[in-house]
């Protein structure tokens, strides 16, 4: 029987984090297989979904002069510039070709224009709850597993905010694959080290 207090959390593994999509995460592809098999050990499964309305303020194009990868204040804080991505009902929103969806909860984040949300747990300004924590704690999920795209955005935020939240977490980090902007991979790894999440 699986650990009743342990969930998996799968991080936006979608068609534009992919090799080929808008947001191209190198080796993305090949976190998929993994994933799918590690689903049945877990009496829970998360899927989060990265989905903005068309236009989203996180969207380089939506910032004349600006280039993706440019980073901007915003009223909340730096945020990094993206080419347009994960745009709602659209191919490249879709999960991940062959990846199981026979999820518990499919979660939906960064859909507010003004304000992006990496993490799975909190938006960019840190404060607004997407109600992940609620439903986790309501179900009574102590742990959480961390597996899934950006290794260096989504999957840290969401690491370190559950961290944060009072959950036992480990990433898998053979499960995800890193955008790895301006030495960002190593950063993410040393804050999450630092924050006791198990890698
Ligand atoms: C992500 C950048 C923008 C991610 C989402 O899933 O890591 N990164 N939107
Ligand atoms: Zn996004």
């Amino acid at each position: 029987m699986p650990d009743a207090t342990h969930a998996l959390l799968v991080i936006d593994t979608q068609v534009d984090f992919l090799p080929g999509g808008a947001l191209a995460v190198p080796g993305g592809d090949a976190v998929v297989a993994g994933i799918n098999a590690l689903m049945d050990g877990f009496s829970a499964v998360i899927l989060t979904q990265d989905w903005h309305p068309a236009g989203h303020s996180s969207f380089a194009s939506e910032h004349p002069g600006r280039a993706p990868m440019d980073v901007v204040e915003m009223p909340y804080g730096p945020q990094v510039l993206w080419p347009d991505h994960c745009v709602q009902g659209s191919p490249g929103a879709e999960f991940a070709p062959g990846l199981r969806t026979d999820a518990d909860l499919i979660l939906r984040k960064g859909f507010r224009a003004g304000v992006d949300s990496y993490s799975a747990f909190f938006e960019n300004d840190h404060e607004t709850p997407t109600g992940l924590d609620g439903y986790l704690k309501a179900r009574g999920i102590e742990r959480l597993t961390l597996a899934g795209l950006a290794f260096d955005f989504c999957v840290q935020f969401s690491a370190l905010d559950a961290a944060r939240l009072g959950f036992e977490v480990a990433v898998r980090r053979d499960l995800c694959r890193a955008i790895d902007a301006d030495g960002s991979e190593a950063a993410a790894t040393r804050a999450m080290e630092r924050a006791g999440v198990r890698l």
